[in-house]
């Protein structure tokens, strides 16, 4: 696709649970291509799914850490979150149009202050107020962030979604269409598969290892009928943290793939040899890494 005026971006949807942002991505998405399912919740990002059109490309991630954490690699997550806030082009910010602004609405406002990418206010479930009831809620919010934009919406019913998307598209930067259409659908396993050895570096490495670690998948191959061969190259910025990923006399790598493997025999219900490497590349963090880190090669 040679179109210079071809637009792409990523997204991050983010808003406390059952606000509606599945809903919202069925919608978007609709049955062209699957929403990414739930495996790698814990994980520091996950694409939910891509919406692509004739002009534009955009690449709807999750940052589990926005929201209020859960868990004790919760404040772990928070902060990789961050970084990956700063990594996107918009962020939209979800809300229930039927309930009052809480605890962990704002627990993600104030992760939100202060990044780069413009923030949109998404008010869902417009359905299920009168109108005049939108007023509150919007006095509720209107100076809590520098909105880029607001707009009530019904996931469900479809209100205002598609002012959004084009409202969405207008503001992306020109550039490629990252995945073909059918991307998503043809290999979820390939994501989820590097997303899950990344977090048992993470797991296992806690504090020594930083937010910048890449999983690349090398290749992933269906060997015979109940084997799949996954080569994957672990990605750090420093040869003291290739050290402690290595561990003494391979232990920590060993590990990590032991734990990984269960996890993706699990995921893809057959055996798995796993390989890993790890490579050293300093500012490995450049938008093409990037796009690798999430699990695609092209
Ligand atoms: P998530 O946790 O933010 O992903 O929320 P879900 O998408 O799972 O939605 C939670 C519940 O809210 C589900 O029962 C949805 O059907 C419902 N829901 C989502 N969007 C809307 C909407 O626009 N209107 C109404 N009435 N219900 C909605
Ligand atoms: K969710
Ligand atoms: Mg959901």
């Amino acid at each position: 696709m040679d179109n210079p005026n071809y637009k792409s971006g990523f997204v991050a949807i983010v808003g406390r649970p059952n606000v509606g942002k599945s809903t919202f991505l069925n919608r978007v998405i609709g049955q062209k291509i699957a929403i990414m399912s739930d495996t790698a919740q814990t994980t520091r990002n996950k694409i939910q799914g891509i919406y692509t059109t004739d002009e534009a490309q955009i690449v709807f991630i999750d940052t589990p850490g926005v929201h209020k954490p859960k868990s004790k690699l919760g404040d772990y997550m928070v902060q990789s979150a961050m970084s990956a806030l700063n990594e996107v082009d918009a962020v939209l910010f979800m809300i229930n149009a039927a309930e009052k602004r809480g605890a962990g609405d704002n627990f993600i406002i104030d992760r939100l202050k202060g990044i780069k990418a413009p923030v949109y206010l998404l008010i869902n479930k417009i359905d299920q107020v009168k109108p005049d009831d939108m007023l509150p809620i919007m006095e509720q919010y209107k100076t809590a962030l520098p909105w880029k934009a607001v707009y009530p919406i019904s996931a469900l019913e479809g209100n205002n979604v598609d002012e959004l998307l084009s409202g969405l598209i207008d503001a992306m930067p020109h550039g490629p269409q990252y995945y073909p259409e059918d991307q998503v659908t043809d290999h979820p396993e390939r994501f989820v598969v590097s997303e899950l050895i990344r977090e048992k570096i993470f797991m296992l490495t806690r504090e020594e290892v930083p937010h910048s670690v890449a999983v690349e998948i090398e290749s992933m191959k269906q060997k015979d009928e109940d084997h799949v061969h996954i080569e994957a190259t672990i990605i750090v910025e420093r040869p003291t943290q290739k050290g402690i990923m290595i561990g003494k006399g391979g232990s920590m790598l060993k590990k990590i793939g032991t734990m990984a493997r269960h996890d993706i025999e699990h995921l893809l219900g057959s055996k798995v040899y796993l390989q890993l490497w790890v490579k050293v590349q300093p500012n490995w963090r450049d938008k093409a890494t990037l796009l690798k880190s999430y699990g695609y090669r092209k």
